[in-house]
């Protein structure tokens, strides 16, 4: 079996699926295991217990899946044209902000479907070989991971930042058994710059390639499942799910490209919805609202609970208060606390 010829063959399969990028690498991650379990000694994970869960899975990724010997890594880019408007939506503060990964469908099926053509199409060509697809679906150190397969760096906001396109793409991998040849890792180049943190609005990037995600707003308004701490409320701003600030303030972006997938098309102007409409939906239309969409799995609560707090930040808004008075007789606690808060900022 020629691995090299095999190799160039998979990186245009890879790119003919509608993968910007593929690149190979081994399983060595032991700097990052460092990293990761001091991460997790600090607490900053918070109560994301799936980090923690799966003791050295996450960096080794033969114990994942046992044979492994190389790892292929592919990104796709997700940013929808016109990505600098996101800065006008961050100023009014009677638009909701939605991370501009959420806007169109889940990746994660999308990109899991994308993987596993690749690995038909090498099965097709070479018979049955041993692989496992993942895309953030089970414990891997994805951003490592493709940092050693020559995607990219890992920025000083922990993102994986590609010299010619940016960061605004997801990560996906398939585990395989074949002797591929390796790919060069990448190398760093932020520099001097600090502009990511110095515009974390919680100041979650707590060090450079650090971030305590008990304190980042897509931590808060994404994974956490109770109350939002008082601290973080005036912060958070418009954004309503997710926060992207650390990634629009990169110069590395401005060589993004918008995306060719149309499945992550933005829904329901959700690149620029009105804060009062969204939080009027219903529990049965944010169901059926957020079908196939990443932002379902935070549930009609915590959306509440998080427009809420960005009501509450639109002080003077015309109908703000009315909105959050037709919520403060909710069936939750969590909502209504987060109401009653938001009604204070108004008095
Ligand atoms: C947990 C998680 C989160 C958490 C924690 C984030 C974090 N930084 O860990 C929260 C909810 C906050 C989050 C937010 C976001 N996430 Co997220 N998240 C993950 C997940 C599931 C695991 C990440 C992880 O392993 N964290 C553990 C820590 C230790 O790793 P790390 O922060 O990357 O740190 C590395 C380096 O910085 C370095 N390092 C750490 N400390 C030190 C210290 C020194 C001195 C040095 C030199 C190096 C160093 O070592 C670490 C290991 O390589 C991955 C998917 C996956 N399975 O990998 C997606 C993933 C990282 N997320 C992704 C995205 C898109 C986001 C958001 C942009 C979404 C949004 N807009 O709201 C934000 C970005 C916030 C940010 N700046 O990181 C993408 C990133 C794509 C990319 N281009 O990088 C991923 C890869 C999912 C995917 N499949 O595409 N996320
Ligand atoms: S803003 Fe600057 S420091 Fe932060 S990731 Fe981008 S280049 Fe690196």
């Amino acid at each position: 079996m020629n691995y090299v010829e095999l190799a160039h063959r998979i990186r245009a399969w890879g790119v003919e699926l509608g993968f910007q990028q593929v690149g190979i690498t081994g399983t060595d991650l032991a700097a990052d295991e460092t990293h990761l379990l001091n991460w997790l000694a600090a607490g900053c994970h918070g109560e994301m217990d799936y980090m923690q869960r799966h003791g050295t899975k996450r960096s080794r990724p033969q114990e994942l899946q046992p044979g492994t010997l190389r790892v292929i890594s592919v990104r796709m880019d997700y940013a929808p044209p016109g990505i600098a408007s996101s800065w006008d939506v961050l100023a009014d503060h009677s638009l909701a902000y939605v991370s501009r990964y959420a806007l169109g469908r889940d990746y994660h099926k999308l990109m899991r479907n994308r993987l596993q053509q690749l690995a038909d199409r090498i099965a097709a060509d070479i018979g049955p070989f041993g692989y496992r697809a993942f895309v953030d679906s089970a414990p891997v150190l994805e951003r490592a991971i493709a940092r050693n397969a020559g995607l990219g760096w890992i920025g000083k906001h922990t993102c994986l930042i590609n010299r010619g396109a940016g960061s605004w793409f997801f990560l996906g991998e398939l585990y395989t058994d074949l002797p591929l040849p390796l790919d060069e890792a990448a190398s760093a180049h932020c520099g001097s710059c600090t502009r990511c943190i110095e515009i974390c609005p919680t100041r979650a990037i707590v060090a450079p390639y650090q971030v305590d995600a008990r304190r980042c707003i897509s931590y808060l308004t994404i994974e956490l499942h109770g109350s939002i701490p008082d601290e973080f409320r005036h912060a958070i701003g418009n954004r309503i799910y997710g926060c992207d600030d650390c990634q629009l303030i990169c110069p590395w972006n401005k060589f993004s490209q918008p995306t060719a997938e149309t499945d992550f098309t933005p829904r329901h102007h959700l690149d620029g919805a009105a804060l009062i409409e969204l939080f009027a939906w219903t529990e049965d239309e944010f169901r059926r609202r957020t079908e196939g969409s990443a932002i379902r799995r935070i549930g009609h609560e915590r959306w509440l609970r998080n427009i809420a707090i960005a009501l509450g930040n639109a002080r003077g808004l015309p109908g703000a208060v009315n909105a959050l008075l037709s919520r403060a007789g909710h069936a939750s606690e969590l909502v209504r606390e987060h109401v009653q808060w938001a009604l204070q900022q108004h008095a």
